[in-house]
């Protein structure tokens, strides 16, 4: 009789551990991105759009963009608002870094100047948008910097599927950037098991 109240306690208690512990975990959000008029739903940034009263550190680790075999690589890439990104040149040509504006803000428009291979330069992107990259020896080459106010965002893969991690149960408000699609907006709800959201983005 004492043993099975013990093991009813046992299995209460643990219970609660179980309900707590689900309490503070966190989910992910996925899904698809479709895509009409676009040759390609890859590269498409998917991201959690700015949470009312809630402020992010920029991540102590800089993302690198690499330019590569005369192109941006990763082409787009999605970061904290605060971030630094570290620019490599891993050609044996000299590449330059430059934007000629953030979201079409000129006054925000930069250039890192020309470095040769092996070399790296630093950036950190405190204003929201996105960034077009481009380098001024070679028009050919492009990329994207997407500047976001929360950690949370993904970059499709080939058949547009996305993932992002780690994100508090709660009531968000999801967003898509692509090169050549409108933005989307979507209104998600995360529990502790996470949350699906399909999403299409049109030209
Ligand atoms: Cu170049």
């Amino acid at each position: 009789m004492r043993l099975r109240l013990f093991a009813v306690q046992a299995v209460a208690v643990c219970s609660a551990a179980l309900l707590l512990a689900g309490a503070s975990l966190a989910g992910e959000i996925k899904g698809k991105v479709s895509v009409e008029g676009l040759k390609s739903a890859e590269n498409i940034a998917v991201y959690v759009d700015t949470i009312p009263d809630k402020k992010f550190d920029p991540p102590a680790q800089h993302p690198l963009i690499d330019q590569v075999k005369m192109s941006f690589s990763p082409h787009v890439v999605v970061v904290l608002q605060g971030t630094t990104v570290d620019f490599l040149n891993s050609d044996p040509v000299g590449h330059n870094v430059y934007w000629p504006s953030i979201s079409g803000n000129k006054k925000l428009s930069h250039n890192l100047g020309t470095w040769p291979k092996g070399e790296k330069k630093s950036f950190q992107f405190s204003d929201l948008g996105v960034a077009s990259l481009l380098c001024n020896v070679h028009p050919e080459m492009n990329g994207y910097v997407v500047i976001v106010s929360t950690p949370y965002f993904a970059v499709t893969d080939k058949s547009g599927n996305y993932e992002i991690k780690n994100v508090p149960p709660g009531k968000y408000t999801l967003k898509t950037w692509s090169e050549n699609g409108k933005p989307t907006t979507l209104a998600v709800e995360v529990t502790a098991s996470g949350a699906t959201a399909d999403l299409t983005v049109k030209k």
